[in-house]
């Protein structure tokens, strides 16, 4: 299985971030995806190439068919501009939010022009601090999501971007939730164009997508599934609820699953039966999975119960309906298992890939852990 990865997503390393009313260690780690490229390194190429690729470089045209290029524009140096115009400091933090509630029934204004009121323009909460290097690791990630789906696009019927930091809370013009660019979102519009028909993308991470929903939510060519902790107790709030079906043409192609706390294998298992039917009646030519490990039990972030077998049941399913994946990385914050749960996920989509395409007479049954 080809998979793609780069140490540049190191250069995102923040060392503090507000989150529940408090200076806190942030989650969104550099430990995370090595963590996960030491398991598949640990394989010693049995599943997982022996060794990873390097991305390509697809420049900003793909970036720039999701995002607002002004957000782009923004993100390339307002930490730079922050540490001139405002002050030194090494994690920069918007604290004033351009809410549409603060200028009601009056006339439309500029953008600002001031990096301190621009960080509350793009940005829509506070736990996603832009460092020196956050664009650097973030064109990087998008750069990584693309190579996995170049060798889907090029015959591979499975390929692996362990990219962080994660993309699907980033909408068009917001980034937030330890994301600036929407890394599935932009493979997957890479993915519709290039091959000028349906494609799916199907989100299990345990936060709500609402950026990969925002982006494709008025599309009929993009359908976004989601499965995730129900909005009413789960972070980003304020998207995920289940009467959110996409609007015009776009309509009947958004499909969420807010999950209860405590659910385990089984019936997380169950509603992903039931996101796999409406991904089967869309008919897509391939499916990108947005790929977040943080329902296991022991994630400090989520309130879900899967098991790492779980976890190997969980790709076994996606893979029975036999359609090629671009898997991209999103969350998962127990460094203890993050790389394990999330080799499970892959060895069970694998394993059901060979039977479906490429067989390999020398592979035995896919081991767990
Ligand atoms: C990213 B991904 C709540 C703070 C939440 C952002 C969580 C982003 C999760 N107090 N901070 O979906 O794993
Ligand atoms: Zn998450």
């Amino acid at each position: 299985m080809p998979w793609v990865y780069t140490a540049r997503h190191r250069h995102h390393d923040p060392q503090v971030e507000l989150d529940t009313s408090a200076l806190a260690s942030p989650r969104e780690v550099p430990a995370r995806i090595d963590a996960i490229a030491a398991a598949l390194l640990a394989d010693e190429g049995r599943t997982f190439g022996a060794e990873a690729q390097a991305p390509t470089d697809h420049g900003l045209a793909p970036i720039t068919a999701v995002h607002d290029p002004d957000l782009v524009t923004f993100l390339a140096d307002a930490w730079q501009r922050y540490q001139r115009e405002v002050r030194p400091v090494r994690e920069v933090v918007p604290d004033v939010f351009a809410m549409a509630g603060l200028r009601r029934g009056m006339p439309a204004t500029a953008p600002p022009a001031a990096v301190a009121a621009q960080l509350g323009w793009w940005c829509f909460e506070t736990t996603t601090p832009l460092v020196a290097g956050t664009y650097d690791a973030a064109r990087a990630a998008v750069d990584v999501a693309l190579t996995a789906a170049d060798e889907v696009l090029g015959g591979n019927p499975l390929a692996y971007a362990a990219g962080r930091p994660p993309g699907h809370h980033a909408t068009r013009s917001l980034y937030g939730g330890y994301c600036f660019f929407n890394n599935a979102a932009v493979a997957a519009a890479y993915a519709a164009a290039l091959t000028d028909g349906p494609v799916s993308v199907l989100d299990v991470d345990y936060h709500h997508g609402n950026g990969t929903q925002e982006v494709f939510y008025e599309r009929g060519d993009v359908q976004v599934v989601s499965l995730h902790g129900d909005p009413r107790r789960a972070y980003p709030f304020h998207t995920g609820f289940a009467d959110e079906v996409g609007g015009g043409r776009g309509r009947g192609t958004n499909h969420n699953y807010p999950l209860p706390a405590g659910l385990t294998d089984e019936g997380y298992l169950q509603a992903l039966g039931e996101a796999l039917a409406a991904i089967d009646r869309f008919a897509p030519g391939l499916i990108v999975l947005s790929l977040g490990v943080d329902t296991a039990a022991t994630d400090p972030l989520g309130d879900l119960g899967l098991t790492t077998a779980g976890f190997h049941a969980m790709g076994a399913l996606i893979a029975q309906c036999g359609l090629p994946l671009i898997v991209v990385q999103e969350g998962g914050y127990d460094l203890s298992r993050i790389g394990a749960d999330t080799a499970a996920v892959l060895r069970g989509l694998r394993g059901a890939a060979e039977t479906a395409h490429t067989p390999e007479p020398s592979a035995g049954p896919p081991p767990l852990g």
